[in-house]
């Protein structure tokens, strides 16, 4: 079932070692059923490894971990397996649901307890998170679910390589797992490997394609449909359900209709058949993905009818089926003129979508990028999230590094994304965790390719890793999300010097975000990168171009003025008391200030220190963080597998360049702009 591990990747956070608890104990599971299989595949493989042993039957010598599910379990099974179902039943909560699990130890037994299938599932990948500490002391039953139902990847994988893009879009790991020059690929072993991963991450959804669908991969839906079910077959024995991106314009590029108008008759049968012989092939298929009129994909605008209008077209056909249609919500001017003033990308969204709100379908989940603009290393919260309370909503984050150092640099994202997370507002305890609970759930797009450590530079398998735990507990805290990633991936205790390991990787990742951010645009301005590439500095790249993402530097200041007062007006898109903090420099956070603010370059900051100075401090520190995080990497050698040392060692070097750049181009621009000297007399270019 699981077949062998391939030998030619990483094994990122399930190296056999994370079984060896498990695998060397006597387990007893009990329970029928797709993933249960899995479960057992599983435990096999550990027990083979670690000398343990598997049975499916109750009767036997006593066995010192159970995994059963709760409707499976008879009279007879161990005394152990009773006493935590009343536990459970005692600690009230109500059912595991169809993911949830629970865990206890009574005696010499462990007991893993699940409603269903995914739930054994997940609670296996949680007793290789504990380790040896699962068969410990005695503890009474716990039962954890997931906070999110719908946990996802988007993945923005070209079936052909595009002449701009490539394989992978915003790639920076090399090919697609899925997909190489036109065709599937044919090692489904590393597919598989990657579902599992995935599972143990806690995802449990994948898109195969690249939401700007090109013309081969607009026929995935239709005929290629037998390319999406191969990998929906990789998938499923790991609980991940497949998505597909479609275009808008389907019934016109695939089927030679006139129109794609979400109100004509004869689109809405089209979409109901073609998604009718979708589910006849992959009965367990998610939904559509959807971007439309956004940079250039078609969308309902042309027909001149609305998202709400769009979105509830592909709905209406995913509904009998039980699938949703994720709609995103990134549409703006990408075509903007440089002198308009009154244009602004980030009202946006929000413009377009929240006079939309209680239009939607029950099955329309509406995908919001948790910023305003585009995935910079800092924006404020997207104020659509706050908007639409009556809307289904997922959040989007960006695992892929686009426009944070593009795998090449360390940049561990887990503490943003916490951050945005916890945002909160009104009296209620609105959160923007809670809207993706209660809504669609939370999505990323992967920074997964075809290369041996799965993410190009090895550390940014902690980006994949804390997505995916915080998309099943937003709550958990992003140092103890490394920490977990930490045990699972080094392993340290078999390490010469385990507390040096340990140690060391904290003191490299844990703040590396904000030492990107350092070295990097200044307080919340964004952009300042190569136009296109989006990697490297260039001050003024995109400051005259057409995708609306200017930063106004002058000789005496610096930022965009987005308040009601003077400005765009995009202040007034926040609910209390956002709108307010946001309105006034004296209350505007200083990490987003430049977003929100045009202000002198001697505007002093709630640090006390003038904006310019902060940049000149921030640039000269931020690059001596990289110095010191090459340093401190040097000192693992020998600590940690040899080609996962020489690999962060080349992408450090790489980083600690680039962020040079950065910081004599950032400060060289700021002082030939603004006169002002470095009141440290550093050089400044
Ligand atoms: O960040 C931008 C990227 C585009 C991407 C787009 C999107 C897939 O530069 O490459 O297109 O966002 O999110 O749709």
């Amino acid at each position: 079932m699981t077949g062998p591990a391939p030998t030619d990747v990483h094994p990122a956070w399930l190296p056999p070692e994370v079984f060896r608890a498990v695998g060397s104990r006597h387990c007893l599971v009990l329970g029928a059923g797709g993933l249960v299989d899995t479960v057992v595949a599983e435990v096999e493989r550990a027990c083979a490894e670690h000398g343990g042993s598997v049975r499916r039957e109750v009767e036997g010598p006593p066995p010192s971990l159970v995994l059963a599910l709760v409707p499976a379990v008879g009279d007879g099974g161990p005394a152990e397996l009773d006493a935590a179902l009343a536990e459970l039943e005692t600690a009230g909560g109500g059912p595991l649901g169809a993911e949830g699990y629970a865990l206890a130890r009574h005696g010499e037994v462990t007991v893993l307890l699940a409603d269903q299938p995914a739930g054994l599932l997940y609670g296996l990948f949680h007793l290789t998170r504990l380790g040896e500490s699962a068969f410990g002391a005695p503890y009474a039953a716990q039962p954890h679910r997931p906070a999110m139902r719908r946990r996802m990847l988007d993945h923005w994988d070209n079936v052909d390589v595009h002449p701009v893009m490539g394989q992978v879009e915003r790639g920076y790991a090399g090919g697609s797992i899925f997909w190489q020059a036109g065709h599937p690929r044919r090692d489904r072993g590393r597919v598989r490997a990657y579902a599992r991963l995935l599972a143990a991450c806690g995802i449990n959804a994948v898109t195969v394609n690249n939401v700007n669908v090109h013309a081969t991969e607009a026929r995935l839906l239709t005929e290629r449909l037998d390319d999406v079910a191969e990998l929906a077959d990789e998938f499923r024995p790991y609980g991940i359900r497949v998505h597909l991106s479609v275009t808008f314009a389907a019934p016109v590029v695939l089927a030679g209709l006139s129109t794609a108008d979400p109100l004509d008759d004869a689109v809405r049968a089209w979409w109901a058949q073609t998604t009718r012989a979708v589910y006849a092939r992959i009965p367990d298929f998610g939904g559509y993905v959807v971007k439309a009129d956004s940079e250039g994909q078609p969308g309902p605008f042309s027909y001149g009818r609305d998202h709400a209008d769009g979105a509830n077209l592909l709905a209406e056909a995913l509904a009998p089926h039980g699938g949703v249609v994720h709609w995103r919500a990134f549409v703006y001017n990408h075509r903007q003129d440089w002198r308009d003033r009154s244009t602004d990308r980030a009202r946006a969204a929000f413009d377009h979508f929240a006079p939309l709100d209680g239009r939607f379908r029950d099955n329309v989940i509406v995908q919001v990028k948790h910023g305003p603009m585009d995935f910079q290393t800092r924006e404020p919260v997207s104020p659509v999230i706050t908007a639409m309370p009556g809307t289904r909503m997922a959040v989007e984050f960006q695992v892929t590094q686009e426009y944070t150092g593009q795998q090449r640099h360390v940049c561990y994202l887990a503490p943003w994304w916490s951050e945005v997370l916890r945002f909160g507002w009104s009296d209620d305890g609105h959160t923007v965790a809670g809207v993706a609970a209660d809504g669609g759930g939370l999505v990323a797009v992967s920074n997964v390719g075809d290369d041996p450590f799965w993410t190009g530079h090895p550390l940014a398998q902690a980006n994949l890793y804390a997505f995916g735990r915080l998309a099943w507990d937003p709550q958990l805290r992003p140092a103890e999300l490394l920490d977990e990633w930490i045990e699972l991936t080094f392993h340290p205790d078999t390490s010469a010097d385990p507390d040096l390991l340990r140690r060391t990787l904290h003191e490299i990742m844990d703040d590396s975000w904000r030492t990107y951010e350092r070295y990097t645009a200044p307080l919340g301005v964004g952009f300042m990168v190569r136009p296109g590439l989006h990697y490297g500095p260039d001050v003024d790249g995109y400051e005259y171009s057409r995708w609306g993402t200017y930063h106004f530097a002058d000789r005496d200041g610096v930022g965009v003025d987005r308040t009601r007062a003077t400005g765009t007006g995009f202040t007034g898109q926040y609910p209390r008391p956002w709108s307010r903090v946001y309105e006034s420099p004296d209350t505007c956070p200083d990490e987003v200030l430049l977003f929100f603010h045009h202000v002198p370059y001697e505007h002093v900051l709630h640090s006390g220190r003038t904006v310019i100075q902060h940049i000149y401090d921030t640039h000269f520190d931020g690059v001596a963080e990289v110095e010191a995080a090459c340093l401190r990497w040097k000192s693992l050698v020998g600590l940690v597998d040899a080609a996962v040392h020489a690999r962060v060692t080349e992408r450090l070097d790489e980083q600690l360049r680039c962020a040079r750049e950065w910081r004599d181009q950032i400060n060289a621009y700021f002082h030939r702009k603004s006169g002002v000297p470095d009141a440290h007399g550093r050089l400044l270019h």
